[in-house]
Formats: structure tokens, sequence, C-alpha cells
């Protein structure tokens, strides 16, 4: 069938809005109808060309939400009209990983999905019949994809496309690294390095769970207002801190001894030593969530952990995601998560790239890209 898709076509350069040609599902597979999807850094990341895993050509985006049209021979948990999360992370619930509850990386499709192919090791996009990438296992910015079953997370049909789609990465990967990862307890102190589209997900995560103080830490001053609507207690700003101020001992100073969990939400490792720094002595703990970039090195004084501080990661939160992401729309059903105001733009596909741009200038928290 004919699709339409923004096409990475090759690093660097816009994406190409077109008719590109999608087959259908296969064993396993499902075809999703996708309503809405997010503009991810990653995404922009990937394009830049600076990802040594990125494909070309390829079609983008992974952070979606749509109806479910047509299922592939053995799908049986899936029908048509239903509504589902596409999922970065699958949930086999049978491979090793799965199975041994200590993680949510799934590894049943892990090496298929790396290399922009569907389990059988092939495309369902193409383009001018040449065969297209998918990306993430997911390739969201297209009206239509074909997904692995077990990469999909059921959601009520009640739920809106265009807000929930953003549970589909930041809004998971934020709150869930809070609360599946590092385990966040009530009046605990917690500091979020980047007030971008995932740290302000990590403080409404904090305010949820009821930690008593939350210090944003962004160089950009419009992101205090908005980190306060979600929950923060204090701001810093590191550049009011002086030409060589040192952030880490501000923090400490702040909280009489270092915070009980910091999270890194940048994807830059000075920020990182510091946030692993800026934890509690004895206790804290820091949970690296943003991405560097390939070939990058974190460092420390192993002082630091012998002293009792643990560094740990987090991806997509440590959610499983056919389990925890329709719990995880139930809340916003609920009203227990704000992600309307987090989505600062909406935008037609054909503007995907102007999208992109305002991504560059730091306006905004998300923008949504809505099909007609
Ligand atoms: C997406 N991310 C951040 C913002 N938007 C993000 C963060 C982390 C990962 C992926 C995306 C990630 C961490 C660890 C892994 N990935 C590897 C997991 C594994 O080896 O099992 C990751 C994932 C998927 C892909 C690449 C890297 C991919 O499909 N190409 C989960
Ligand atoms: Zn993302």
């Amino acid at each position: 069938m004919d699709v339409m898709a923004a096409l990475a076509l090759e690093a660097g350069k816009p994406l190409v809005i077109d008719m590109v040609q999608l087959e259908g599902p296969k064993e396993g597979e499902v075809l999703v109808e996708i309503k809405a999807t997010g503009l991810c850094h990653t995404d922009k990341f990937t394009l830049s060309g600076q990802d040594p895993e990125g494909l070309f050509p390829s079609i983008l985006g992974h952070e979606g939400a749509g109806i479910v049209r047509e299922v592939g021979p053995g799908v049986k948990g899936l029908k048509a009209g239903d509504h589902v999360i596409p999922l970065y992370t699958p949930e086999c619930r049978e491979c090793p990983s799965c199975l041994s509850r200590k993680t949510n990386l799934c590894t049943s499709i892990r090496a298929t999905q790396g290399r922009g192919l569907m389990p059988d090791g092939t495309t369902r996009f193409s383009y001018k019949g040449q065969p297209v990438y998918h990306y993430m296992g997911c390739s969201t910015f297209a009206n239509y994809t074909v997904i692995p079953e077990i990469a999909l997370a059921k959601i009520r049909p009640d739920a809106p496309f265009d807000k929930v789609c953003y549970i589909g990465c930041g809004v998971t990967t934020g709150i869930g690294a809070v609360m599946f990862t590092a385990k966040v307890e009530p009046m605990s102190t917690v500091a979020v390095f980047g007030l971008g589209g995932i740290g302000l997900n990590v403080v409404q995560g904090a305010r949820m769970v009821g930690a008593r103080r939350i210090i944003g830490i962004d160089v950009n001053p419009a992101r205090e207002a908005m980190g306060r609507k979600f929950g923060l207690t204090d701001f810093v700003n590191p550049r009011d801190l002086g030409e060589n101020g040192d952030l880490v001992g501000h923090l400490i100073d702040m909280t009489g001894g270092g915070l009980d969990y910091t999270f890194e939400c940048v994807g830059n490792v000075k920020l990182m030593r510091q946030a692993l720094e800026s934890a509690h002595r004895g206790w804290g703990v820091s949970c690296v969530i943003g991405v560097a970039g390939a070939g990058q090195e974190i460092s420390t004084r192993p002082f630091q952990l012998v002293t009792g501080r643990r560094w740990i990661g987090s991806a997509f939160g440590g959610a499983r995601g056919r389990t925890d992401v329709p719990r995880i729309v139930d809340w916003y059903m609920e009203g227990r998560i704000n992600i309307d105001d987090l989505i600062t733009q909406k935008i037609a596909l054909e503007d995907i790239n102007k999208g992109f741009e305002m991504m560059e200038r730091g306006e905004g928290i998300r923008t949504v890209v809505e099909y007609k």
C-alpha cells in the first residue's frame, strides 16, 4: 500500500515528505495506522549522522500512538481496531531478560531491530523500489507502519492519541526512571539535571512518589516556571554560579550533604559526573538517563563509589512496555499525570522539519505531529 512518510534519505539533510510503499504484516507482525507521534531528540540525533548505528534511508520516529488495522499470521493478542502504543523496548515475556524480572531490556528481536529490520531480516517499507530501514522497530514518521506484536502496548480506546503518544518515549522514560529504576521513596530529596522533555517527567514522577525536595538544574532560565508547575521546589541555573561556579558544592550546601537521588537527563558526561558527586555520601543514587554521543566516557574518583554512592542507568524508564505503558495511560486518563502542558506545539507531517528546527532552538518542550 501507499503510505505518507517523512523519509531520512541522508544524514544531515532535512526529511523528505513523500509517498512510500508498505507491505502488509507477516508472521507475528501488525499493521498500525499511526495517529500521532512526538518528535524526540533521539530522532534528531540519528538524523544528524552522529549516531553510529543510524541507518539510511530510513523512516524515523519512535514516540507514537495509533490503531491496529490488520494482524499477520500467528498474532493472538491484538485485533483490528485496538488502540496501541509502539514500543522501542519490546516485551516478549519469554527471553532470558524478560524472564529474569531484573531488566526491561527484552532481547528477543534486538539484533534485527538494531539493523533496521523486522524479525525475519527484511524491511516492509520501500521507496522507488529500494528498501527503507525501520527505526527502533517503530518508524512512527509514517501514517501506517508494521510492528511486531511484542512491541505494541494495547491501551484503552478513549485515550487521545495526540497526548498519549508521548507515553511511547518521554513520559515513560522520565516517570519510569523514578518509579521503576531508582524506586524513589516518599520524603526523598531529588535533583534533576536538564529540564527538557524527559527531565520534566522525572520532576512529575518525583512529585507523584512524594519527594520532599525536587531541585531542577538547567542553563535555560525559561525552564524554571515550567519546572515549578510540575513539582520543582528549587531551581539552579549553573550560569548564575559564576565562571568557575561549583555546582556540586552548591547542591551539597543546599541539601546539607547531598541528594538522595539525582537524574541526568541531558546526555552530557560532565553533568553525569556532577550528578553522581552531588548524591549523598553513604546512600545517594545517581541515575543516567541521557544518551551521550558515541565514544564518550564517564569518569569520577573511585572514592565517590567506595563512600557509598551508586551509579545506575535506565532505558525506557525500566518499564516493561506491554505491562506498564497501559497503566501509565490510565494514570493520564485519571488526571494523575500532566501531559497536556508539556505538548507545546502541534504540527502536520508536512511541517516536521520546522518542528526539528524549533527543537534545535530549544523552543517549547514537545512537538507532536498529528496525522489527518
Ligand atoms: C529514546 N531514548 C532516549 C530518548 N529517546 C533512548 C534511550 C536509551 C536507549 C534507546 C533510546 C537505549 C539504551 C540502551 C539501549 N537502547 C540498548 C538496549 C539493548 O541493547 O537491549 C537502545 C534501544 C533500542 C535501540 C537502540 C538503543 C534501537 O532500536 N535501535 C532500547
Ligand atoms: Zn525518545
